[in-house]
């Protein structure tokens, strides 16, 4: 007779101890992110009483984030992600040399910064420069670890295996923003600055230049997975002097139609060019002018500003039959005629 009322009273228990912990948990502060200060340049381990050793470096840091502990007590105890990722920042500018080379191991004791847990670093407002020195690659991303890097400059990585800055490991993301990624060579493997294998990649806004490899990708190799790259680094504080010329000479190299309209263009803008290449029709207008103190170009019945013609250079059109054929002719050739025979085979 009671068995029900007992078992009514141990569920309405039950139902108010559920509501008790979700209320709690929805109400509970969120967990936050921990912020780990790095306080030196240098490269190192060391514990007091050593000297110099009471401080936190870089990978101190990024162990102790990997970790989620404070084996570094130095710096700050990282926490669990993927839920709290760590991040890493810097108390001041300059380049962190590395200085702990050694046998190829992935605890980040010696060689590269082995991250094994969800973490961001952001470089110093006045610039951050992280030098392997060529003693091993510069970051190791293991299997299922997301890495953002914010305002770093990577450089003088080093690997006999694939990826000579960055390895990033299958799962794993790497996110690069205004990180530029230099100087970094792969003895044996893929990928002289990045080496991404069945992992996630995304660049905005970052250079990866001046890397090298026998192998595949000197600046980036991409092994599966996904990669996407947005914009292309404006040189504000550091022009770099190859960026312009690049950039300028690839359009009128990238397609037959795209020279086509290069350099039909100022022809319409200034027609007195056309007088410039030398018709029959033109010579014979202009041996009178040159003695005179004018040029032939002046005299052309096709040439309505005789000022305009003479101060500019025509600019050589690949689109233009030659003088030869044109001065044969006297119906020229147009521009938009052979810009159609040219271009027809790439449509
Ligand atoms: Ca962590
Ligand atoms: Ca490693």
């Amino acid at each position: 007779m009671n068995l029900p009322a007992l078992s009514l009273r141990a569920a309405a228990r039950l139902v108010a101890a559920v509501t008790f912990a979700a209320c709690f948990a929805a109400f509970a502060p969120a967990a936050r992110a921990v912020e780990i200060q790095v306080e030196v340049l240098f490269d190192s381990l060391a514990q007091p009483p050593a000297d110099l050793a009471n401080v936190c470096t870089l990978r101190k840091a990024v162990n102790n984030a990997s970790d989620n502990l404070a084996t570094y007590p130095q710096c700050q105890a990282g926490e669990d992600g993927p839920v709290v990722v760590d991040t890493i920042v810097f108390n001041v500018p300059g380049t962190i040399t590395f200085a702990l080379g050694g046998p190829t191991e992935d605890g980040g004791e010696s060689g590269d910064l082995d991250v094994t847990d969800d973490l961001t670093i952001i470089g110093h407002p006045e610039g951050t420069t992280i030098n392997a020195a060529d003693l091993d690659r510069v970051f190791h991303v293991h299997p299922g670890v997301t890495l953002t890097l914010v305002n770093i400059h990577i450089t003088n990585g080093n690997q006999n295996a694939y990826g000579g800055g960055v390895r990033v490991e299958a799962g794993a993301t790497l996110n690069l923003n205004g990180v530029t990624v230099s100087s970094s060579h792969t003895g044996a493997g893929d990928g002289g600055g990045i080496y991404a294998d069945g992992a996630t990649l995304n660049i905005t806004n970052s250079t990866v230049s001046g890397n090298t490899t026998p192998n595949h990708g000197a600046g980036i190799a991409v092994n599966g997975g996904t990669s996407s790259a947005a914009s292309a680094r404006r040189p504000t504080t550091r022009p770099s002097p190859h960026s312009r010329p690049t950039r300028s000479a690839s359009p009128a190299r990238s397609s037959t139609s795209a020279r086509c309209r290069t350099t039909a263009a100022p022809r319409r803008r200034t027609p007195p060019a056309r007088a410039a290449s030398p018709s029959t029709r033109d010579i014979r207008a202009a041996r009178p002018q040159t003695s005179a103190g004018s040029t032939g170009p002046a005299t052309s019945p096709r040439s309505p500003t005789p000022r305009a013609a003479t101060a500019a250079t025509p600019a050589p059109s690949r689109c233009r039959a030659p003088a030869a054929s044109r001065s044969s002719r006297p119906s020229p050739w147009t521009t938009t005629r052979t810009c159609r025979r040219t271009a027809a085979p790439t449509s």
